[in-house]
């Protein structure tokens, strides 16, 4: 065909060339035309049509839908990540079980909810010999690494390689288990970590094997410290806080009003605004942190924020204008760290396309929750409440998924591993909980769940997010808050998008409330969950936490 093709170009466009032509020289020029025709990159794509597909999953830690420019919200421009919406689907209402880093990462390897895999919070160990949708693959002929932060301790298993962070991680100068060696890196966290993902793709894994790589960024968490390319970015804007920033938590119960999670109140001069001296003149402790840095990125650091830190204490700001800066701060850095996050997705999906494994590659963006963005005064997660229950979702995936669809529907983290598995075609073990949404995704069916479970279980602890568990749907959202209160809140959805007034006890409600607790007595019973489990955790969590304290 394509040896036709050349020739008929030939005869049309050149003649007298094909008229001193020999047979032997036809027959070469047709030979190179078809090797030339046929680029590495076709060849590529045509053996990977038969094979099964390869999964890239970008994880990123507390990034906020709120952030990405696909969602829409007007904050910043994540032009790679919006790639995958633009290329294949968005979610909008995809949320967590349980809005916390380490459990949310025991989710998404097992398939199953925190009180079934033992991984309640960020503190007690995760049994990492239990089953993972990684194992699976691998035992399935998948080549699997895992790069960047896990947040459970022990050597990963399920991974063929694995570099990750040992806890939170740091973002300057890194220290990493490389198959369970320790080894500090210097350089930037997140473009390290961009780096070693590259670096598997590319030189690393098995080509002749489908492939999973886990490519989690410790990025954008706490404490935003920016990478130095982008110290100074976004110096030139102020940002308008949200409408509910200088929330006065009227309308909700105790939880509400007893966290300590407020960008103005609870956020430190040092640790996170990077104060070294605080307005009182007193040392913040923050130069501590900078210890880690060498020379150079020391002396950009200090280039960038002491002439800001020294203005802002010469305006001596009080009140509302404090509380601006302070949330200008907070989100300025935020959304730094998220720059360099997407520059990263950016050199992933080059690679991809330049190697020709776009086409049968699934790839995926999320977060590990959602995120406060000044909503309510806040930062931090932890609450059922919409900005930190729900989580960013891209997929894309060219054979099966329409570019630029959107989903409304409750897709959760614990559907991750039955999907990843059904587009493996490797049977989805019973005992996982979630749902694949691979034909929901491909447009095969629009059936999906109707409503989501959710437990949180970290308490007392940093940020005081009380104990709750609740049920959301498209509409309504009930909580129960427990164990040193007995609180219930109610959301209407459509009325109250922002979660500001809870209608449980409005006489108006009634109806709705007793559809609701009927509803997440039934999921509780259908995932098997209960008081007791309730109980049991909270005595587990009070006794390891005592003898934390011995
Ligand atoms: C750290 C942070 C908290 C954060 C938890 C959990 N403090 O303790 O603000 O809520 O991690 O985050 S910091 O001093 O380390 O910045 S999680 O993403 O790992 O769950
Ligand atoms: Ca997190």
């Amino acid at each position: 065909m394509v040896y036709h093709q050349l020739i008929i170009t030939f005869e049309s466009t050149i003649p007298f060339l094909l008229n001193n032509i020999t047979m032997k020289n036809v027959i070469t020029l047709s030979l190179l035309a078809l090797l030339f025709s046929c680029t590495p990159k076709q060849q590529d794509e045509e053996k990977a049509e038969n094979k099964r597909p390869n999964i890239l999953f970008i994880m990123s830690d507390d990034h906020a839908y709120q952030a990405i420019s696909a969602y829409g919200h007007g904050l910043n421009e994540t032009p790679n990540i919006d790639r995958l919406a633009d290329e294949g689907a968005l979610f909008t209402r995809a949320c967590v079980t349980n809005s916390i880093c380490a459990p949310s990462r025991a989710v998404l390897l097992t398939g199953k909810h925190s009180f079934l895999n033992g991984k309640i919070d960020n503190v007690q160990p995760f049994n990492w010999d239990q089953d993972n949708f990684p194992k699976l693959l691998q035992a399935n002929g998948y080549q699997t690494a895992m790069i960047g932060k896990i947040h459970l301790d022990g050597l990963p298993q399920g991974f063929d390689f694995s570099m990750v962070l040992q806890g939170q991680g740091h973002y300057y100068n890194p220290d990493f288990l490389v198959n369970g060696e320790k080894k500090r890196i210097e350089g930037y966290c997140t473009e390290i970590v961009t780096e070693a993902a590259l670096n598997w793709l590319k030189n690393t894994r098995d080509k002749d094997k489908p492939f999973c790589m886990l490519y989690h960024q410790k990025a954008p968490h706490r404490n935003w410290k920016p990478a130095p390319k982008y110290l100074t970015l976004y110096d030139d804007i102020t940002f308008e806080p949200p409408a509910n920033y200088f929330d006065n938590y009227e309308g909700r119960g105790t939880a509400a009003r007893a966290q300590e999670m407020k960008v103005d109140g609870h956020a430190q001069w040092g640790h996170d605004f990077k104060l070294i001296v605080d307005p009182n003149g007193d040392s913040t402790g923050f130069h501590n942190e900078l210890k880690r840095f060498n020379p150079k990125q020391l002396a950009d650091w200090m280039a960038a924020y002491e002439p800001k830190n020294e203005a802002m204490i010469a305006a001596r700001l009080e009140g509302e204008e404090l509380a601006r800066w302070k949330y200008n701060r907070y989100i300025k850095d935020y959304l730094r760290t998220i720059k360099s996050v997407d520059d990263g997705v950016g050199e992933v999906l080059d690679y991809l396309d330049e190697n020709g494994l776009a086409e049968n590659t699934i790839v995926v963006y999320t977060s590990d929750q959602g995120f406060y963005l000044g909503e309510h005064g806040w930062f931090d997660k932890r609450f059922m409440y919409e900005e930190s229950f729900r989580t960013p979702l891209l997929v894309r995936f060219p054979k099966e998924i329409k570019a630029g669809t959107k989903f409304t529907n409750l897709v959760q983290n614990l559907d991750f591993a039955p999907t990843f598995l059904d587009y493996a075609g490797i049977e989805i073990p019973e005992d996982m909980q979630g749902e694949s949404f691979r034909k929901l995704a491909s447009g095969e069916t629009t059936e999906f769940r109707e409503a989501v479970y959710y437990t949180y279980y970290e308490y007392p602890a940093v940020h005081m997010v009380k104990r709750h568990y609740g049920i959301a749907n498209q509409r309504y959202k009930l909580m129960h808050f427990y164990y040193d209160v007995d609180e219930w809140e109610m959301y209407d959805l459509e009325k109250d998008p922002n979660e500001m007034n809870s209608v449980y006890g409005d006489p108006e409600y009634a109806e709705v409330q007793k559809m609701m607790h009927e509803k997440l007595a039934k999921l509780r019973q259908h995932y098997g969950d209960s008081d007791e489990n309730d109980q049991k955790f909270l005595a587990a969590y009070l006794e390891h936490m005592e003898k934390r304290k011995r």
